[in-house]
């Protein structure tokens, strides 16, 4: 992490990856976004997949192995489990506590489950536990983490996951579509400032593990919609020129300089289906809601 969290900040223009954003406080924030009114893309995912219950399952066949990907507090994969035929269900997450939580309570809550989980950063290459045998598996990627990717990136890792979930298997995958500015950017800048707060938190972050020396009121939170790119952009913006340290090394920032830290590319649905099946993945069904706010893929390898 020191490494990488270096690098970026000492490069022109300074960015941080966005998984830095998710420490316990930074995992917490993110669950509490997710029911902000001016999120749309949680309920809106959670709804457009209750809806489409009774076909996914046809296309996820019986007793197939869950994979989920970045599984957070787990409460989506629950409307899954309570209607498909899963027999082994494996959590893949960079948040070691929180996983350890969300899994034990899977555990608990589906005695019947054999719950696998394993803390891991899975924007490298991972490898599938033992335990979780060659079968045949159904990856689960929702909350459009995906557009938090560039989309050459999004490529890369759907490729790898294209590998790793072998033939036969499946792929559920919840893609947020493009859409009009004025949504797009509220759902970034609520009115409560949590999402301020979950990317202050990186700073606060990089104080208590790197020893960065600053002061949380001489930042901002900045996130806007770059139609070029079709992307939310978040940044913590300097309000003053400063000079910060961090692990020996010196940081300047100009008045309005930034950190880069999260993309949030938004896709057209024909656009997400070319850059899947580049991926080696064929595109079976989709489904979007009335309001034509977010997508639900189902791929197959
Ligand atoms: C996790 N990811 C899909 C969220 C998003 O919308 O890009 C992260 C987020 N950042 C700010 N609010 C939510």
């Amino acid at each position: 992490m020191a490494e990488e969290v270096l690098a970026g900040l000492t490069s022109k223009p300074k960015y941080c990856s966005p998984k830095y954003l998710y420490d316990q406080k930074g995992s917490e924030l993110f669950e509490k976004i997710c029911e902000l009114p001016e999120y749309y893309p949680t309920r809106t995912e959670e709804a457009i997949l209750t809806d489409a219950m009774a076909e996914i399952a046809a296309l996820a066949g019986e007793d197939a192995t869950l994979v989920e990907f970045g599984s957070g507090a787990s409460r989506k994969v629950r409307l899954l489990l309570e209607s498909l035929s899963i027999k082994r269900y494996l959590g893949i997450d960079i948040s070691r506590e929180f996983l350890i939580e969300s899994t034990r309570r899977l555990a608990a809550d589906y005695p019947w489950l054999e719950v696998h989980a394993a803390c891991a950063d899975f924007t490298r290459n991972v490898a599938l536990p033992e335990a979780i045998e060659p079968k045949r598996l159904v990856g689960f990627f929702p909350g459009s983490s995906i557009g938090n990717f560039t989309p050459a990136a999004a490529e890369g890792f759907l490729n790898s996951l294209h590998r790793l979930l072998r033939p036969g298997s499946g792929l559920l995958i919840g893609v947020d579509l493009v859409k009009d500015h004025k949504t797009l950017e509220a759902a970034y800048n609520d009115e409560q400032g949590l999402t301020a707060e979950f990317n202050l938190n990186l700073l606060d972050r990089l104080k208590r593990e790197m020893g960065l020396a600053f002061h949380r009121e001489r930042f901002r939170h900045r996130a806007f919609f770059n139609a070029k790119k079709s992307r939310i952009e978040m940044h913590l913006e300097s309000r003053i020129a400063q000079v910060l340290q961090l692990n020996g090394h010196t940081i300047r920032f100009r008045e309005g300089e930034s950190i880069h830290t999260e993309n949030s590319y938004k896709y057209s649905v024909p656009g997400f289906q070319r850059l899947a099946v580049r991926a080696g993945f064929a595109s079976r069904k989709v489904w979007i809601d009335d309001q034509g706010l977010f997508s639900v893929h189902y791929l197959t390898t």
